[in-house]
């Protein structure tokens, strides 16, 4: 059986029929298109199949014949990320030392830690938005000046003090460049990107910006003595349990890096489309007001309990990133020459792309794809689920490692915001997707008053 595939030209193939800053856009649409459930496409050479027919897969999530392999845009990420954990190789000994050493800073217990530190930077959220009644908010820079505090605070205890500043920090900026300029040189030829020579220029000092930022944060930490049991002490620490092994000063930057950018952007992503989504659902936000109030009644902070207790807030944001996966694709490779749905020929180490969008909207595993139903994730109707439908963390061993972290976040943010505040929508924004690597909507504002009690 062949792979379906769009005509393309000779030598470029399908290079430059991908739009520059919206590729994953193309993607879903092509995907739209081929209903055999995967497509291929030659990229500056590269022979990408992109999979997202539900039984397909879950062929692809056997661990046994597939595996995460660092491709581009990946292998592109690594100019910056190096041997972090996104971007490390899974052969790579360091991929593992580092698994090891860091999944205690991710258990249910460490949540609990790194909880009241979240409600503070939540509270520093409420606070801000109660100041700008009225006014249009812009929702993913207020979205990412939570995240980004979020995790700076609890993994390297480093205060951005975001909500203090009309302008995002000059580390946001260097990220969102260095991720663009990564995502276009996905679909560029080598000699086109040689010739580039100011986005060249810009790419090393969006870099040498970020580094500087890592740098400053690990100075500080050591200048301060060690014995904290956070991201950043664990690293600096803790030793492998299995070979003994510490990191190097060199992959401790890397990490660094990578948290900062993994921990903040995606989550980021998720509340900022969690948000669009309630003013577009009326009804939703009716029953998130009701539980909010039901369950964190007054002004009290909630405790780490009643937060994890949440059921309409917790299912918004499952909802949420079934119809918005904030990461669009993840790739894994053949660990040998196969074939998947019977038939289609896979060799070894080519690119195979789970295309999220498509997947998580696909007719044979959901009902009503384009519909928001927060019901879909009652507990008696998951069972119903497709098992490999709902990807937004990836999977298997390379999966998210900071999953409860990116939720247990999401829900205090969504829930401070509900308690205190009605939202509107005058502009009636209509969702527009900007894509640096990662999705969030562009442009979109909303408008809050306080809300009067029992309202
Ligand atoms: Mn996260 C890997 C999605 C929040 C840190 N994350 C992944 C992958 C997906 C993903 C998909 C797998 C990518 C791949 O296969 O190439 N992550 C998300 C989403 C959110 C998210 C949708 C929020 C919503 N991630 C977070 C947060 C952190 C984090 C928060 C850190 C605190 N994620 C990681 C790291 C990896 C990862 C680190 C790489 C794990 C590994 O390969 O060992």
């Amino acid at each position: 059986m062949e792979i379906p595939a769009p005509q393309g030209l000779p030598l470029l193939g399908n290079t430059l029929q991908i739009p520059s800053r919206s590729p994953a856009a193309y993607f879903t649409e092509l995907a739209d298109r081929y209903e055999q459930g995967l497509f291929r496409l030659d990229i500056v050479g590269r022979k990408v199949t992109f999979v997202y027919d539900p039984d397909l897969v879950a062929e692809l999530c056997d661990e046994t014949r597939f595996k995460k392999r660092i491709q581009p845009p990946l292998a592109i990420v690594r100019d910056f990320a190096g041997d972090g954990l996104f971007t490390a190789d899974i052969d790579a000994p360091v991929w593992g030392h580092a698994h090891r050493i860091l999944m205690p800073a991710f258990s249910q217990r460490s949540m609990k830690a790194y909880y009241p530190q979240m409600l503070e930077v939540a509270e520093q959220l409420v606070a801000s938005w109660a100041a700008r009644q009225g006014e249009d908010l812009p929702v993913s820079d207020d979205m990412t000046r939570l995240t980004l505090d979020t995790i700076s605070l609890t993994g390297f205890g480093y205060r951005f003090q975001s909500f203090d500043s009309p302008e995002l920090h000059p580390f946001l900026q260097a990220m969102g460049g260095a991720l663009t300029e990564a995502m276009l040189r996905n679909q560029q030829l080598p000699m086109v990107t040689k010739l580039r020579r100011r986005q060249e220029e810009g790419y090393r000092r969006d870099i040498a910006t970020m580094r500087q930022l890592v740098d400053d944060v690990i100075r500080r930490r050591r200048a301060s003595g060690g014995g904290a049991k956070d991201l950043l002490g664990l690293m600096l620490e803790a030793s492998d349990p299995l070979s003994g092994e510490r990191l190097s000063d060199e992959n401790i930057r890397d990490q660094v890096l990578t948290f900062l950018i993994a921990g903040h952007e995606t989550t980021s992503g998720l509340l900022s489309f969690a948000l669009y989504n309630l003013l577009r659902n009326p009804h939703t936000l009716a029953l998130a007001y009701d539980e909010v109030d039901r369950m964190l009644p007054g002004d009290e902070p909630p405790g780490y309990e009643t937060i994890m207790k949440l059921d309409v807030v917790a299912r918004v944001l499952e909802e949420t990133l079934r119809i918005w996966s904030p990461i669009p694709a993840f790739a894994v490779s053949a660990e040998a020459d196969t074939t998947i749905g019977g038939g289609y020929p896979v060799s070894a180490g080519d690119p195979l792309v789970v295309l999220l969008p498509a997947l998580h909207r696909h007719p044979k595993a959901w009902e009503r794809p384009a519909e928001f139903d927060i019901d879909r994730w009652l507990p008696e109707r998951r069972a119903e689920h497709h098992p490999a439908a709902y990807k937004p963390f990836g999977n298997g061993e390379r999966a998210c490692i900071g999953r409860q972290f990116a939720l247990t976040e999401a829900r205090l943010a969504l829930a401070m915001v509900l308690r205190r505040f009605a939202l509107s929508d005058p502009a009636a924004y209509r969702m527009k997707i900007k894509q640096t690597l990662t999705l969030k909507p562009d442009g979109f504002t909303l408008r809050v008053r306080e809300r009067a009690a029992h309202e």
